[in-house]
């Protein structure tokens, strides 16, 4: 019987290739929360847990996640058979009420020891991909529309991003419209244009914005507003599709937001709904209420974005494709080999589990306890 011998946690510091602009913060650089689950057979398993500007997105922060891990979900975890996924995230359940992307974190950790054991990628584990490769959107959020414009002809020059979701919210209604308006007419049909106002409109500011984005050739709006009610008033209104995101809280605000009727589509993220089979949870209720997919990310790195590209694999569809761009906002990564992006892609991994190896001396490099350290 394989067992959990140990439990790891490290948060570490890395920098952004530039500062990332949203309606709520100015994201600076990043911090992943890893966890490393060590097994009795010698199988190790990577996962982590990430949000966006510390407490500026939600309630859960690295550091908390840290604090959870090591206080609450270890003595859960220890001793335990490492092979029984199902039952150790049901153990956590009713142990810890919410804790969404700590969980998040363990799960992956979870699986991807256990797709070591058994020579199989995470994506087998969890029922088996329907695609290999992902389509990748990229954020603009300079917070200069000139800058934003170059930024996205380079990506497209390099054939990484053809989609592009603009982070607005910041400024008054009508300087974002003219903002989307610009960046839209620089790249005509050769960009898809979206918009993401992180819950920072009211809901007449929507009903003036929504409308003049869609003018401006906007395809949709991701959470405009943070009330589900507000969400629901104004989806099927516009020629535009609205997406949720902070609203969609794990596989039970799924199914009150389909039954509301309240989103065309759901932006899928690993951590926000629990992890990766509470995310095809969702998936499911998005399918049987015909709401179309999106995979998002809570700006994950390389660990983060592979274990989403596993679950994501695994949805009927991805209509609106996915966002999994994280370690490509990051100057540095931790893994020996990066993930693969290419012709508007990101590859899912074929090997063992998670199908990728932390890169030890990066990890150390970028861990907060070693930077105090050499600091003092
Ligand atoms: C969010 O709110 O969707 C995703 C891309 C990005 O730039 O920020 C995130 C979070
Ligand atoms: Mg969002």
């Amino acid at each position: 019987m394989v067992t959990i011998d140990r439990v790891e946690t490290l948060l570490l510091d890395l920098p952004t290739i530039r500062p990332h602009q949203l309606s709520m913060t100015t994201m600076q650089g990043q911090t992943l929360m890893i966890v490393r689950i060590y097994c009795s057979d010698g199988s190790v398993g990577i996962g982590e847990g990430t949000t966006i500007g510390g407490l500026a997105y939600g309630a859960e922060s690295p550091e908390g996640m840290k604090l959870a891990i090591d206080t609450y979900f270890s003595p859960l975890l220890l001793g335990q058979r490492a092979d029984d996924v199902s039952q150790l995230m049901q153990r956590l359940q009713l142990a810890i009420r919410d804790n969404r992307f700590a969980k998040s974190a363990v799960e992956t950790a979870l699986y991807d020891a256990l797709g070591h054991r058994r020579n199989l990628p995470v994506s087998e584990l969890l029922g088996g991909r329907i695609c290999d490769r992902l389509p990748v959107a990229w954020t603009l959020a300079s917070g200069d529309t000139a800058k934003d414009i170059d930024e996205a002809e380079a990506m497209l020059s390099m054939r990484r991003h053809r989609i592009f979701k603009l982070k607005i919210g910041k400024r008054t209604v009508a300087e974002d419209v003219a903002h989307v308006a610009a960046i839209k007419k620089a790249l005509g049909d050769r960009g898809a244009v979206r918009v993401d106002i992180n819950m920072a409109w009211s809901e007449l500011d929507a009903r003036y914005g929504i409308p003049a984005l869609a003018d401006v050739g906007c395809e949709l709006v991701e959470q405009p507003v943070a009330s589900a009610a507000a969400l629901k008033r104004l989806s099927g209104k516009y020629p535009i599709a609205v997406m949720a995101d902070e609203s969609l809280v794990g596989p039970e605000s799924a199914f009150a937001l389909a039954q509301a009727e309240a989103a065309d589509v759901f932006a899928i993220k690993i951590e926000q709904s629990g992890g990766l089979r509470a995310a095809q949870k969702v998936a499911a209720i998005a399918e049987a209420a015909h709401i179309e997919l999106y995979g998002g990310t809570m700006l994950e790195g390389s660990i983060g974005t592979v274990a989403s590209a596993h679950a994501f694999s695994t949805f009927h569809a991805l209509e609106w494709g996915t966002e999994l761009f994280g370690p490509l906002l990051l100057t540095e990564d931790i893994v020996t080999t990066p993930l693969i992006y290419k012709d508007f892609e990101l590859q899912v991994p074929q090997g063992a589990g998670l199908g990728i190896a932390l890169d030890e001396e990066r990890v150390q490099f970028f861990n907060r306890e070693q930077r105090k350290k050499s600091v003092i």
